[in-house]
């Protein structure tokens, strides 16, 4: 209820804009993809569409399909990654595939971390990801990217950034997101859950960001066909990757000071005192 002589009504009104009172802070950034980062912020997800063509699309999901029958191979089959909960997921894809090196550099998505993370990103993860028709998922299950992290933080620390290879319709299982969760640190009632879930719809070729600490979940896929999508999450230096990046794909990433430390070369931990003073030295950067 406004106080009866309010002093100050904010002057936007002459131009159409929003009424509000007692207010002296706004949210503003001055950046092309503003309104993405203030959808980030207060919902912890936004979409930006038409982000990859259909060859990429179509050469992405040939590439999903072959690499998990590769990994399931260097596992000696699907059942050992069902026993971990891990089926369908293709781990760190762009170690086998450079089209995936393509899409963890890809510009739009630099951008937004670059305007939300500050110049020091690192990638901590890539996964390819297949939903299947009426296959038990075990990411249907509500999760935080950060698994098991229950508080909040001012400003994102990581950010996810799922590539949608297939269109995202609720009959194929699209992602779905509770909206605000990120900005508090338990898991809200399942009388919340059922009432705020959102499915997140997107045409194929469209990017999900989400806040890492968003709660999200797969949908069931009740259609007859697979839905794909490529996931990343970006994180400021002082995490770790959850595959050693450098060591699985050796120096051939390390091209430029942007790649060194996007893909982690630049902060894996220092073997000894003395490696890590000499890192520092001006000629080692
Ligand atoms: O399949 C999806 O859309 C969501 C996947 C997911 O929750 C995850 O990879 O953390």
């Amino acid at each position: 209820m406004p106080p009866k002589h309010s002093p100050s009504i904010t002057p936007n009104t002459a131009l159409g804009g929003v009424l509000h009172y007692g207010v002296n802070r706004v949210f503003h950034r001055n950046h092309p993809l503003a309104a993405h980062i203030e959808e980030i912020y207060y919902n912890g997800f936004t979409i930006i569409p038409n982000v990859l063509d259909a060859e990429t699309l179509r050469s992405l999901s040939d590439a999903i399909d072959r690499l998990y029958t590769v990994q399931m191979q260097e596992l000696g089959g699907v059942a050992l990654a069902e026993s971990i909960y891990d089926a369908n997921n293709v781990r760190c894809p762009l170690a086998y595939d450079d089209q995936f090196i393509a899409i963890a550099k890809h510009p739009v998505m630099i951008d937004l971390m670059r305007a939300i993370l500050g110049d020091n990103f690192v990638l901590m993860m890539q996964n390819a990801i297949i939903n299947r028709p009426v296959e038990g998922n075990y990411q249907t299950r509500w999760h935080r990217d950060l698994n098991y992290q229950h508080w909040t933080s001012s400003q994102p620390l990581t950010l996810n950034a799922l590539f949608c290879v297939d269109p995202f319709l609720f009959e194929n299982g699209c992602t779905h997101v509770l909206p605000g969760t990120h900005l508090r640190e338990e898991f809200p009632s399942d009388a919340f859950v059922r009432k705020y879930q959102v499915p997140a719809l997107a045409p194929a070729g469209s990017v999900i960001f989400m806040d890492s600490m968003l709660y999200h979940r797969a949908g069931q896929n009740i259609s007859n066909k697979p839905r794909r999508a490529v996931n990343h999450v970006i994180g400021l230096p002082f995490l770790a990757q959850q595959i050693d990046i450098p060591a699985f794909v050796g120096d051939r990433l390390a091209t430029d000071d942007f790649s060194k430390n996007y893909f982690g070369y630049r902060w894996r931990p220092a073997p000894s005192a003395k490696d890590w003073r000499l890192a520092k030295l001006p000629h080692a950067k």
